[in-house]
């Protein structure tokens, strides 16, 4: 049975249709396209009932994205054509029930594709798959916390479960999952971060003392110049077009750095602005930057070493106040750049001299500077020393902690920044381990558990781990999908909380579970009745959610529920008394819990029930650095870039505008001009011609590292702007190529943008 999504055959390549990718993101189509989604899925009073509470003051959160909403007034509409499809794929009217599971195999399910998955609907009972059998069977939610509490004792040590989590869980839920993980005896923690923006927690972590981002909403309007690097928002935060518009029209520049041309950063048209939807649109990126793949630790240490040349030719440009009163390591920053020469760095960037020149202009010119990034820099080799490296240019500036200033990692998964904070961790700090002692009584292990990587290496070489998610596709997401794929297939156990289908069911351990559980958009009722749970988003806002529609089936539990049940079970023979019951029936008590725990959450019922939230402590705000040495840190690197080697290509792997995740609503990229087909190449022309390939070829993608290669099969070319020497194609498809062992240093995060592929017509 494959673990990846099936090949295609030559012909179901016929539906692909490539034409010009798009000028604009946005307008009317954006809007059509959201209801489409909306409608088609639900059902009209299923998708008006959700859509008209997505993002209001008293509706639910958006389970899409981590951007913000805005502080103030709100439209009727406070949401995206993405966040509608995310919503449609979860208030949908399909159902998978045990008769599902009765006429399909594992082994049929696994043979479709992941469109076909996310198409078959809500899942709707606990399903079991019992040693040795073809189909799940239906279990009842007690027969189903019994296994796993039964698996869990046969284990020979606590640190052979494995308890991962995907950024959708509310802090309650998480909350209680890493105590309940921590009662039971582990740190094995791994979640989706890891795999995400790990380098860049990393990285602010050491360079200024908090692992997040330091801006809010207000800040970008008043920027005077905004990088964005590394990202796609049009697609992936398509609400933050609005914000750089906003931020436009009061006269900020915006400089987007990107190997792609992304439509979403040439120009936006305001869904909601009557003239725009009717075809204007403003332009956003005054100046693309089209960088070379993993180039820009080449660009930032180029922009630093101009800015200390104009230094020293007498313009007055550090901040010399802020350098002097609040940084450490200026000195051996300008020493390393001092000793790199021109050559090689523009060399490792692939740009002009006058672009960088041009870039430290507007650095040098500039005091209000917000660097926006996702992925383009996380998910490579030497993404951490990356993110310090653009964090320096802004200690030389002093552009951080003002306002209209800082740094802006955007988080994806609309939770992923709260889970951390509740303490989805493998290595939390002494304090918080001390605070959970004291609070229940309990002992936490203090020895660092494992992250994402870490955990599949460790399921592969130990039989009969057992490997629990809340949320999540791990299979898919995770690197190296054959690797990983063996390493849930050693488990005596696999477990998925889960809301819809997906392969991670499918490629299982000896036994496997299916928990199925509320969505975010679903009432949640227990004993003390309505509940609400609340969320943190990417600029450290907490805030409530409120499901609204009724749930998909009865049998659904809530993801705290779920965890209480559990915890009952497994911990029952044990001297722990930790209030599981009365957290279930309401889940104030769990937030009262949390405020006894984790500072910045002091009346934290009455706090995030306000409308809009509000915002966590962050002492960067006020230029306190937390950090080893109480100063912000400038950091030396050395240039550490991944260049393709001789006949190879440097792969990207990326999103498509029709899919969340691992989860895939459609076959089309409208932005880029792809309708119908998710197994394609972007390749330079140029390339393409030099390695004799057409844009008719079928090709297989081979990538190479240390020795190993792995293959891909049965893709189409697609010749794009892309810069030559890289490609690009959609994950999770191509995480099959991406090896498990290449991956960030330090913050262990698959470098899954930089990868050696060879293309090889079949
Ligand atoms: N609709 C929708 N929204 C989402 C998601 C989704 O799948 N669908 N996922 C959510 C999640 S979890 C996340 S983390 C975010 C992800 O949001 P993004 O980071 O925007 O997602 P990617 O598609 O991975 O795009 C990475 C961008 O980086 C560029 N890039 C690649 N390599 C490099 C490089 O070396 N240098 C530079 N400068 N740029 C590079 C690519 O061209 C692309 O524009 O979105 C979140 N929002
Ligand atoms: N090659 C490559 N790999 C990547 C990336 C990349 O850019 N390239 N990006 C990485 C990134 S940034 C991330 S964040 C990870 C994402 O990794 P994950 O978070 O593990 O994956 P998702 O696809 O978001 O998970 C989708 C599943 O979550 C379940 N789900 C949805 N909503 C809920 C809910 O409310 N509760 C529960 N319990 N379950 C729910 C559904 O069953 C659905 O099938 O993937 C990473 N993998
Ligand atoms: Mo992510």
């Amino acid at each position: 049975m494959s673990a990846t999504p099936n090949e295609n055959t030559p012909e179901q390549f016929e539906k692909l249709n490539v034409s010009a990718p798009a000028d604009k993101a946005g307008g009317a189509g954006a809007v059509y396209h959201a209801m489409r989604h909306a409608v088609g899925k639900a059902g009209v009073a299923r998708a008006k009932a959700a859509l008209t509470k997505l993002n209001q003051k008293s509706g639910f959160d958006c389970p899409s994205c981590a951007w913000p909403d805005p502080d103030g007034h709100r439209s009727a509409f406070e949401f995206c054509e993405n966040g509608a499809k995310a919503v449609a794929s979860e208030t949908t009217a399909s159902r998978i029930d045990a008769a599902f599971f009765a006429r399909h195999s594992v082994s049929e399910l696994a043979d479709r594709s992941d469109h076909w998955h996310d198409q078959q609907g809500r899942l709707t009972e606990p399903m079991v798959l019992r040693e040795g059998r073809s189909h799940y069977e239906p279990i009842s939610w007690e027969g189903a916390f019994e296994l796993v509490a039964d698996e869990l004792k046969k284990l020979s040590s606590p640190n052979d479960a494995v308890f991962y989590t995907s950024g959708r869980a509310s802090n309650e839920a998480a909350f209680l999952y890493q105590l309940f993980v921590r009662a039971f005896g582990t740190n094995n923690l791994p979640d989706c971060s890891n795999m995400c923006h790990e380098s860049s927690g990393l990285a602010l972590k050491q360079s200024i003392g908090v692992g997040k981002g330091t801006v809010t909403l207000e800040d970008l309007r008043e920027a005077e110049l905004i990088l964005v690097i590394g990202q796609n928002p049009g697609t992936n935060h398509p609400r933050m077009l609005s914000t750089l518009q906003q931020a436009k029209e009061k006269g900020a520049r915006i400089v987007s750095i990107n190997p792609l041309r992304e439509a979403g950063l040439v120009a936006f048209s305001h869904p909601q602005r009557v003239t725009q939807v009717l075809g204007g649109k403003t332009p956003l990126a005054d100046t693309f930057v089209k960088i070379r793949t993993n180039g820009d630790q080449a660009l930032f240490q180029a922009i630093g070493k101009r800015l200390f040349e104009m230094e020293a030719s007498g313009r007055s440009v550090l901040d010399c106040d802020f350098v002097n009163e609040y940084t450490a390591g200026l000195g051996a920053y300008r020493d390393s750049l001092k000793a790199k020469s021109w050559e090689s760095l523009l060399d490792a960037c692939g740009l002009e001299r006058s672009v960088i020149n041009e870039l430290a202009a507007a650095f040098a010119s500039k005091k209000r500077i917000i660097s926006c990034w996702a992925m383009g820099l996380t998910q490579h080799r030497n993404a951490v020393a990356t993110i310090r490296d653009l964090t320096n240019l802004h200690l030389l500036r002093g552009a951080i902690g003002i306002k209209g200033a800082g740094m802006c990692p955007v988080r994806g998964h609309s939770n992923v920044q709260g889970d951390r904070t509740m303490g989805i961790y493998e290595h939390m700090p002494e304090w918080f381990y001390k605070a959970l002692d004291k609070e229940f009584g309990i002992e936490c292990p203090r020895a660092v558990g494992l992250n994402a990587v870490q955990a599949i290496r460790y399921m592969k070489q130990t039989s009969g781990c057992v490997f629990f998610a809340l949320g999540g596709n791990f299979l898919s997401a995770t690197p190296d999908t054959e690797y990983t794929a063996q390493s849930l297939r050693n488990c005596s156990l696999t477990v998925h909380v889960s809301t819809k289908l997906n392969r991670s069911h499918l490629i299982t351990g000896k036994k496997a579970l299916i928990l199925p559980c509320l969505g975010r958009s679903e009432k949640d009722e227990q004993k003390s009745g309505a509940q609400w749970v609340s969320v943190e988003n990417s600029m450290g806002i907490v805030h409530s959610s409120s499901g609204q529609i009724p749930p998909a089936s009865p049998q659904l539990k809530s993801e705290v529920a779920i965890v209480c049940g559990l915890a009952r079970k497994v911990l029952a023979d044990r001297n722990i008394s930790i209030g599981w019951s009365e957290f279930e029936s309401d889940y104030a008590s769990i937030r009262s819990a949390i405020e006894r725990v984790v500072p910045g959450f002091e009346n934290y019922n009455l706090r995030a029930r306000q409308p809009g939230g509000y915002y966590l402590p962050n002492p960067v705000k006020e230029r306190r650095f937390e950090t080893d040495t109480g100063k912000a840190n400038f950091s030396v690197a050395p240039l550490d870039i991944e260049r393709a080697e001789k006949g190879r290509l440097l792969l990207m792997t990326i999103r498509s505008h029709d899919q969340f995740n691992t989860t895939v609503y459609g076959l089309n990229d409208r932005y880029r001009g792809v309708k119908g087909e998710r197994r394609i190449v972007f390749a330079n022309p140029e390339d393409m011609k030099r390695l004799e390939l057409s844009g008719d070829d079928i090709v297989d993608v081979v990538s190479f590292f240390n020795g190993k290669q792995r293959v891909s099969r049965m893709y189409r070319l697609v010749p794009y702007d892309i810069p030559e020497g890289c490609v690009a194609m959609y994950f999770p498809e191509a995480n099959t190529l991406v090896p498990i062992d290449h991956i960030a240093t330090g913050s262990e995060t698959p470098a899954s943008k930089s990868v050696q592929v060879e293309i090889r017509k079949r």
